[in-house]
């Protein structure tokens, strides 16, 4: 018989509005087109193309579901989220690239920012001219956040910020970080967030050597030795590590998505050599032992898009909220899927699955960084726990 597509057997397509097919298809071309041709070269030599920022943002893909009013394509949250999941059949990296500037750096402004800092640094930002990172985690402060050391203590008009930030996305390239601090005490309530521009001095952000994931993506740090930003570079709304933490529901809910499209660039590729790859007289996709790793996979891969089309719909109905309990049980079920995924279809390529002419292994190396980065696998077991009981297990 002819073989069903694993499209056919999700069957969403005619959910889709146009829009969100066009969404979804001018990215996969952009994709398939211009990044996949240099993601391995810049993977082997752990580079990022910095160039195609100006053309993720033609494709309003930076804060894309932030209002038009501020040069962002206000898109829904499935569109967002199939354009997520289409960079990251391209590389985690680069939906990470999206994800930050978007989730994390665009989105806090947004939220929490003056009308002033809106209009300054959004329309820059979504037009890719500002790039940006944010800096949460510490050296001793990962899961933890609230345990950060890094403080920002007023003088007169300024505040003077102190601290170090370590695994920021971005960080050697960014014309500015967000950076959390504490103000006033030493507890989480007093966390805030700071707009902190890259060329104030005292400012470093050196870059992090030897990853073996997310090589074709900017990692680093953010040194601040006594620097001096004025009052009017806090994020006014910010309170507490409740800010920090309503941004990353964005970010890991643009994860949950873009961990499917990796998956499902590993799946392409396996059942496509497994087609072509004749051992014992026949195609090792005649196989049965084979045949289960593909409905293993197909399975988890149509399982969390039907997820993630309910909950992005849901969100869309909800002004753009979901239960962060939610998000962290997507974030969690879906990468820990993808690696799952991608680790089967490194093993159907053989031994070829070890090299770097194919993707699956470079999925597979990218996706333990996704699982653990926006809270970890086990952190967010935690809080889909806390949310069934009632009990924090932290
Ligand atoms: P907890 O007492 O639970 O909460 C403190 C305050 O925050 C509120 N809150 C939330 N608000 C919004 N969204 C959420 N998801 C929230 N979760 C909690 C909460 O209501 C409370 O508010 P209030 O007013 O009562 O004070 O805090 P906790 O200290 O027990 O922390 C718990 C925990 C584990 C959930 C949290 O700290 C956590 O999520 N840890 C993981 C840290 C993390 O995800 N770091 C990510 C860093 S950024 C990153 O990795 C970017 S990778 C980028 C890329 O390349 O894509
Ligand atoms: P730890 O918190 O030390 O955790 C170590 C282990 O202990 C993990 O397995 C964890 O699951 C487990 N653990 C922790 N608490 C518990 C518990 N209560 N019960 C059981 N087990 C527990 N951060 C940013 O702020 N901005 C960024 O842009 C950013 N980008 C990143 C990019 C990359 C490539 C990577 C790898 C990380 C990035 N991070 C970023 C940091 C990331 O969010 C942290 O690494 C992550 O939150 C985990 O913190 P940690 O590394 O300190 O691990």
């Amino acid at each position: 018989m002819d073989a069903l597509s694993l499209d056919e057997f999700i069957a969403l397509e005619d959910e889709l509005s146009d829009e969100e097919k066009l969404v979804r298809d001018t990215t996969r071309r952009w994709v398939s087109e211009r990044f996949l041709p240099i993601v391995g070269e810049h993977f082997e030599n752990a580079t990022f193309p910095d160039e195609v920022a100006r053309e993720v943002a033609e494709l309003g893909l930076f804060g894309g579901s932030l209002p038009p009013k501020y040069g962002c394509a206000g898109m829904n949250q499935v569109a967002y989220g199939l354009a997520q999941q289409e960079l990251e059949y391209g590389d985690s990296g680069l939906r990470s690239f999206v994800s930050v500037q978007g989730s994390l750096c665009m989105f806090p402004i947004y939220r929490f920012g003056s009308e002033e800092q809106r209009t300054k640094y959004l329309p820059k930002m979504a037009a890719g001219e500002l790039i940006g990172c944010f800096g949460l985690t510490e050296p001793d402060a990962g899961s933890d956040p609230g345990s950060m050391k890094t403080r920002a203590t007023r003088d007169g008009s300024d505040y003077i910020l102190h601290g170090q930030k370590m695994w920021i996305t971005n960080s050697p390239i960014a014309d500015l970080c967000i950076v959390w601090a504490k103000t006033d005490g030493d507890d989480a309530k007093d966390i805030r967030g700071f707009i902190v521009e890259r060329d104030r001095e005292g400012v470093e952000c050196p870059t992090t050597h030897h990853k073996m994931s997310l090589r074709a993506s900017h990692t680093g740090e953010i040194l601040l030795d006594e620097v001096r930003v004025p009052a009017e570079n806090i994020l006014p709304e910010t309170k507490g590590l409740g800010s920090p933490l309503a941004c990353l529901n964005q970010a890991r809910f643009g994860i949950a998505w873009g961990a499917l499209g990796a998956a499902r660039a590993c799946f392409d590729e396996a059942l496509a050599y497994g087609n072509e790859r004749i051992v014992f007289g026949k195609p090792i996709t005649a196989k049965q032992l084979i045949q289960k790793q593909l409905a293993d996979s197909a399975t988890q891969i149509a399982l969390g898009q039907w997820m993630m089309h309910h909950l992005s719909r849901l969100k869309d109905r909800q002004g753009g909220r979901i239960l962060p309990y939610q998000v962290s049980m997507a974030k969690r079920n879906n990468v820990a899927i993808a690696l799952e995924v991608a680790r089967t279809c490194r093993s159907i390529l053989g031994g070829n699955g070890i090299s770097a002419e194919f993707a699956s292994i470079r999925h597979m190396l990218n996706l333990e960084s996704v699982y653990t980065y926006e809270g970890t696998h086990e952190v967010h077991t935690l809080i889909v726990g806390r949310g069934l009981t009632g009990q924090d297990a932290f």
